[in-house]
């Protein structure tokens, strides 16, 4: 009996060392959840890295027992993989290329040798388990190297790949100096996904012109095998955020928030701390609107959730200073004794005060100069039981192609994010209702689940066509 084997950088749990004991902490992530109808059944599983640096060998048989209970099987970095792997190369080169920083990019050879090294010990970790038939699915740039050492290995195997992030313009991947071994690296797998159509394209031109390997409608032919490259737009799970909404624990978090702060139109933005996502761009624009417009002084505020993310990285220090200063500079201006125009939190909440702030909020601001999808943008909308709220979102987010009823915006053009505002803040209720309405009804149908269900059905696909064109 085949199975099927999950396999990320890290694991859906993260483990947590307390003098000298650990225990394990499990990822509320959509995606974890949306997996967990795949390797909750039967032998499969969900292969990863657990987090924290187990060095000790007694310590590490430990761990991996516990997480077998779970279905899960470790792959233990050390403190050496974990800076030059995961830190340097997966996102201190490919991050900051795939998202178009290219003036981030940090071209080191020791962080590609371990690229390479780290790959090969998810592979071995993966070998140790799985049968030549299994299906294995490899997510996200971490382990774009994973799916030709899988497919040397096992050739009969069913692998698929999908990348969670952008995938970036020839022009841009042809400055990597591994540029041919990423793309050789991915097309081991027989499907490819991205969540956009512009993803799928820019992937298959630099497929073309660095592997010259051309495709005929999302087909290549690469070692005599067929590799479909696709986009399969992830979605959320939608009825976990809209029942959220409604439950006890919100409502009294919500009723509490809204009493601290009175009656106000409120906006909210929540990000990891990243250069990706446009933060500075945004508070620039809502500074501008307070500039011109007296009349929203002490009616509007901003709650910026910003999370921490990769603090030793120099660029991200660099941002946070920068995002300090902004508001630091806003609130000293325009803050009176019973308004103060942004609320700067730099730290993640528990999952019912986020609830909590989707559902109050009348408008989100999602503007990210460059995101693969973005969840957050998604998780508003379905927070908004009663339909009535704005969502401004950025054109460069995977998610501005499915919800066009949001208004959208270029992140760079500060005028324009600016009166995107004030255009949110007087809209009619009526159109209020409809956007948010026909955005809610297309996110409840493309959940999680339909995208698990989606992915898995063309993989099976995949390979029927692929012994077709074997047999002819
Ligand atoms: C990659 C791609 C793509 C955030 N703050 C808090 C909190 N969050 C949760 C949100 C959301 C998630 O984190 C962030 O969503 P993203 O879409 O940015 O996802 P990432 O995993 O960071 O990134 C991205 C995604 O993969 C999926 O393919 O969309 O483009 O970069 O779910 O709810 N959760 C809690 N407290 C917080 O303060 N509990």
């Amino acid at each position: 009996m085949n199975k099927t084997i999950i396999v990320s950088n890290r694991l859906p749990v993260s483990l947590q060392l307390k003098s000298g004991k650990f225990e394990f902490k499990a990822s509320a992530g959509g995606l974890a959840t949306g997996l967990g109808s795949i390797y909750k059944q039967g032998e499969n599983l969900w292969i990863g890295w657990p987090g924290n640096a187990v060095e000790d060998r007694q310590q590490q048989v430990e761990v991996a027992d516990e997480l077998k209970k779970l279905k899960m099987a470790p792959v233990f970095l050390s403190k050496e993989d974990i800076e030059l792997y995961y830190e340097g190369f997966s996102n201190e080169t490919i991050w900051p290329a795939f998202h178009y920083f290219t003036q981030y990019i940090n071209y080191e050879d020791a962080y590609w040798e371990a690229y390479c090294a780290v790959n090969k010990k998810f592979c071995d970790a993966i070998l140790a388990v799985a049968e030549p038939t299994d299906t294995i699915w490899v997510h996200d740039y971490q382990l774009l190297l994973l799916p030709m050492m899988l497919r040397e290995a096992l050739p009969d195997a069913t692998i698929a790949f999908f990348q969670h992030i952008p995938f970036p313009s020839y022009e841009i991947i042809r400055m990597l100096p591994w540029r041919k071994q990423l793309l050789e690296g991915m097309v081991g797998a027989d499907l490819i996904g991205f969540h956009t159509y512009d993803d799928m394209r820019h992937f298959l031109s630099a497929v073309g012109r660095i592997l010259g390997l051309s495709n005929e409608s999302g087909y290549i032919q690469a070692d005599h095998r067929l590799v479909n490259v696709d986009s399969f737009p992830m979605g959320i799970d939608y009825d976990k955020f809209a029942q959220a909404a409604l439950s006890k624990k919100t409502l009294s978090k919500k009723k509490k928030f809204k009493d601290q702060l009175g009656d106000q139109k409120l906006l909210i933005t929540i990000d990891r701390l990243d250069y990706s996502k446009g933060i500075p761009q945004r508070i620039r624009a809502f500074d501008k609107l307070l500039e011109e417009r007296e009349d929203f002084h002490g009616k509007v505020s901003m709650i910026m959730v910003v999370v921490p993310s990769r603090a030793k990285v120099q660029s991200y220090m660099k941002l946070k200073k920068e995002i300090d200063t902004l508001v630091g500079r806003i609130n000293s201006k325009y803050s009176t004794l019973n308004w103060v125009p942004i609320h700067y939190f730099y730290r993640g909440f528990p999952f019912e005060e986020l609830s909590a702030f989707y559902s109050m909020s009348d408008i989100a601001l999602v503007t990210p100069l460059r995101d693969g999808m973005n969840l957050v943008c998604k998780e508003f909308v379905a927070s908004k039981t009663d339909q009535d709220g704005v969502l401004i979102l950025s054109e460069m987010a995977g998610a501005s192609k499915e919800l066009v009823d949001a208004i959208l915006v270029n992140p760079n053009d500060i005028l324009a994010v600016k009166q995107a505002i004030i255009d949110a803040l007087t809209m009619e209720e009526a159109e209020r209702k409809s956007r948010i309405g026909s955005m809610q009804a297309s996110l409840r149908r493309y959940d999680i689940f339909q995208w698990v269900d989606v992915f898995m059905d063309r993989l099976t696909h995949v390979k029927q066509k692929q012994q077709e064109f074997q047999s002819k």
